[in-house]
């Protein structure tokens, strides 16, 4: 579903969830400065119980110039109901009758879905999501810097003042945006009401500490979700606390925040635990994350899910640091690798010697300096990960044919200095496994969180049906290759 689709309406109406929040707000923004870009009239309105109190959003509504309106008993029945930052049908929005429903979302998918929709789970904000929909559209948000503050703020605010954000459209948008920074920092800095401020107290006096695995678990009243962030990364800062899960309930969701300072415990990770089934999703990185759970999901409180949940997340991995570890391969099966085409890009090709880059891609930003040896690799499964050269022609020959693959979010790299961004593909080359090498590999029976022997600070995890698997000839060489996938790159001997 594109932005232009929707011209054809006559009356358009934009509606946000019920007591909204700065995303909510900003990308109802979006839509209603995409529409009056192409001459078109729209509504955006908001419905509900509730005006909004919070001095933050009242700020943001008016020196940001917000066009919402509160329209609490509205009747009209439009052509075209676009609503944002929720899903239509929804507890969390005023059900508002319309010939035509469109949904622009960020959430968990919930329901089948009446009408035209686009829902992208894995980005932190729906303003993010506006954002990249009107740039397809062929507009820029920067042409409005109100806008784009806006658009800021809306990530700022539902990723955690920025902390909880990993994908790499997110950061897109943040390096792309030009803003008022004053006005961002007044409504930063008017974000927690003295009630809130008093929530903040209340929850830190009545947390769960669980002494065996170091970790806090903290129930807070009701409130804005930024008050998680702010308990846990305060939280996180005592002694003995490496793991913290600060959490309330609503009648219409759980919302939780997770810091870890563990190297054993990735939050992203344990977030997506929590959350898993249990209609909602998590996201994040290694220290901080955050999620939601569908409260009709729970057959018990969310206090007990949660505390329930991470006895079985400490319980449930064996954990090996490839480094020190000799595995017993007399009881493993011998494979062989099949031989493979993966491509390549020498970094010299796209930027000159000695440029500072940031590259880009799903699974995160790598800053380094263009130098001779160095060369990005572009794995069978679309990763991308930076390869000196004399280790690329250890185990790959070169060749001259290009290399094509399709990516959700296609790997780029900017040159730090000017600012200039390239995509990867148009450099890649086809490259080709030498040889044969040979393996030990087997099944795993327990889900294993694998510290290699270039990773001391990162583990991989590896899942039931998932293979462990060491180089026949080096034995601290272990990694973990996805059970769906072992078969294609090896064969048994
Ligand atoms: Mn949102």
């Amino acid at each position: 579903m594109e932005l232009k689709e929707f011209l054809k309406y006559k009356n358009i109406v934009i509606q946000c969830h019920d007591n909204p929040d700065a995303d909510a707000l900003a990308s109802g923004y979006a839509l209603m400065w995409y529409f009056a870009q192409n001459k078109k009239e729209a509504r955006f309105i908001y419905r509900g119980r509730n005006e909004i109190q919070k001095s933050n959003l009242k700020m943001m509504i008016k020196e940001l110039e917000v066009p919402v309106k509160y329209d609490p008993f509205f009747t009209d029945e439009p052509d075209l109901l676009i609503t944002v930052d929720c899903q239509y049908g929804q507890k969390n929005i005023t059900t508002t009758k319309a010939k035509r429903v469109a949904i622009i979302d960020h959430h968990q998918k919930v329901t089948t879905l009446p009408g035209m929709a686009r829902i992208r789970s894995d980005i932190g904000s729906c303003s993010t999501l506006c954002w990249d929909m009107i740039r397809e559209a062929g507009f820029n948000p920067n042409d409005n810097r109100l806008l784009a503050t806006a658009l800021y703020y809306g990530l700022y605010t539902d990723t955690n003042r920025l902390s909880e954000v990993s994908h790499p459209l997110d950061r897109d948008m943040m390096d792309t945006l030009v803003i008022n920074k004053g006005t961002i920092t007044e409504m930063v800095n008017s974000n927690i009401s003295l009630d809130e401020l008093q929530i903040t107290g209340k929850a830190i006096l009545n947390y769960e500490y669980h002494a065996s695995n170091k970790y806090l678990v903290i129930e807070a009243e009701a409130c804005d979700p930024c008050i998680l962030g702010v308990i846990s990364d305060f939280a996180l800062e005592t002694e003995n606390v490496d793991v913290c899960v600060a959490f309330y309930q609503s009648p219409y969701e759980v919302k939780f925040s997770v810091r870890s300072c563990s190297k054993e415990v990735h939050a992203d990770e344990l977030a997506a635990f929590l959350a898993e089934d249990l209609g909602g999703g998590g996201g994040g990185h290694n220290l901080k994350a955050g999620g939601s759970i569908q409260p009709d999901y729970l057959k018990k409180p969310a206090r007990e899910t949660i505390e329930e949940r991470l006895v079985q997340y400490y319980d449930r991995y064996l954990v090996i640091y490839a480094k020190n570890t000799k595995l017993n391969t007399s009881k493993m099966q011998a494979y062989e690798k099949i031989a493979q085409s993966l491509g390549c890009v020498k970094l010299t090709d796209v930027f000159p010697l000695g440029t500072p880059i940031n590259i880009r891609t799903l699974e995160g930003d790598v800053d380094t300096v263009v130098d001779k040896e160095a060369y990005l690799m572009i794995g069978v499964e679309g990763e991308v990960y930076p390869i000196k050269e004399n280790k690329l022609l250890s185990s790959y020959q070169l060749t001259n044919f290009v290399f094509t693959r399709e990516f959700e979010y296609e790997p780029r790299i900017k040159n730090r200095v000017t600012g200039e961004v390239k995509f990867v593909m148009p450099y890649a080359k086809t490259v080709r496994t030498l040889g044969t090498s040979i393996v030990f590999a087997q099944p795993l029976k327990q889900p294993v969180k694998l510290f290699t022997a270039w990773t001391e600070d990162k583990y991989y995890s590896g899942d039931v049906g998932d293979y462990l698997t060491v180089r026949a000839d080096d034995e601290h060489d272990i990694y973990i290759v996805k059970g769906a996938l072992f078969n294609k790159f090896y064969k048994r001997r």
